[in-house]
């Protein structure tokens, strides 16, 4: 299946269980239940979701279980997103071609959707009983991972990083909730230790590819297509690869990481398929 049918597909049915989710809650103020639900359905792309779905898949597991990890991931990634467009961060008023949180609401309520929603990640994460698939959540998540790659890149901000310190700001940012999120659809349908290193392998791949074309994007992408203005990163004096080994050479960094993702998948036959798409289908997005 061709990768943008592959996430098509894998989001509808990620929208349906985060809306049951949604519905689910007892006790959450209207006013804050609208907050989180705006920026859930704010029409992202579902990858982190569709990643997790994959690999379970990949591995044999169970759909229904594998779900439930794909919608905590994808609150967790919402969740970062809210905060960082906050004006205390990137300070953004467009996300997703919509106003931001703070934007449509205020930005307490904005600083509460995305706590609500990691609380609520976790809890949905917990009543799975996977103490492994927590541990994996927390630490992709946390200070050792997205949320240090954050500070790393605020404090970053108006320095020129060496490469490998920009590799390693991105591998913390946003490569660690996507490595998790290939990782948790393999550990809970039981992947043996092999699938696990390649599947893991393939997440960091893509994680490198995504963030690099991200990078592409804001210098080359139009706002229509991405949601978001265009040049934000050199607003904010950010090193980006582009910025630090121009354009066509960031293009060549992208489509090595894609090449080395497809490579982890050699052992899996047809039925990686989608996977092998969505890794060219990462350099090839315009949005
Ligand atoms: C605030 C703790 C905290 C963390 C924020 C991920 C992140 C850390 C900030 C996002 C900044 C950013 C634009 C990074 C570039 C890569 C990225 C994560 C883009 C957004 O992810 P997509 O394209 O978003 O998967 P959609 O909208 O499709 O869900």
């Amino acid at each position: 299946m061709p990768a943008e049918a592959f996430l098509h597909a894998k989001a509808e049915q990620v929208e349906a269980a985060l809306d049951a989710y949604l519905k689910s809650l007892d006790g959450v103020p209207p006013g804050l239940e609208e907050a989180m639900r705006y920026s859930l359905f704010a029409g992202g792309k579902r990858l982190r979701p569709a990643l997790c779905l994959g690999a379970g898949a990949l591995v044999g597991g169970d759909s229904d279980v594998a779900m439930s990890a794909a919608c905590a991931l994808e609150m967790i990634h919402t969740y970062s997103l809210v905060h960082d467009d906050l004006p205390a961060m990137d300070d953004d008023a467009l996300r997703r071609g919509k106003p931001t949180s703070h934007i449509k609401f205020d930005e307490a309520t904005a600083i509460l959707v995305g706590d609500g929603l990691q609380a609520l990640a976790f809890e949905i994460i917990a009543d799975m009983g996977n103490i492994d698939v927590i541990r994996e959540v927390a630490q992709a998540s946390g200070a050792s991972g997205m949320v240090g790659g954050q500070y790393l890149d605020l404090q970053s901000e108006g320095k020129t990083l060496a490469l490998d310190e920009l590799q390693h700001l991105h591998r913390s940012k946003t490569g660690a909730l996507i490595r998790a999120s290939v990782r948790v659809g393999a550990m809970l349908g039981d992947a043996n230790s092999k699938q696990l290193e390649s599947l893991t392998s393939y997440g960091e791949h893509i994680g490198l590819a995504f963030q690099i074309i991200d990078d592409i994007l804001d210098v080359t992408g139009d706002e229509a297509s991405i949601g978001k203005p265009v040049g934000s990163d050199a607003a904010h004096n950010k090193s980006t690869f582009p910025a630090l080994v121009g354009l066509d050479e960031a293009q060549r960094l992208a489509r090595e990481a894609v090449d080395a993702a497809v490579s982890t998948l050699d052992d899996f036959g047809t039925e990686a398929d989608a996977f092998r798409d969505l890794a060219h289908y990462i350099i090839e997005r315009n949005r």
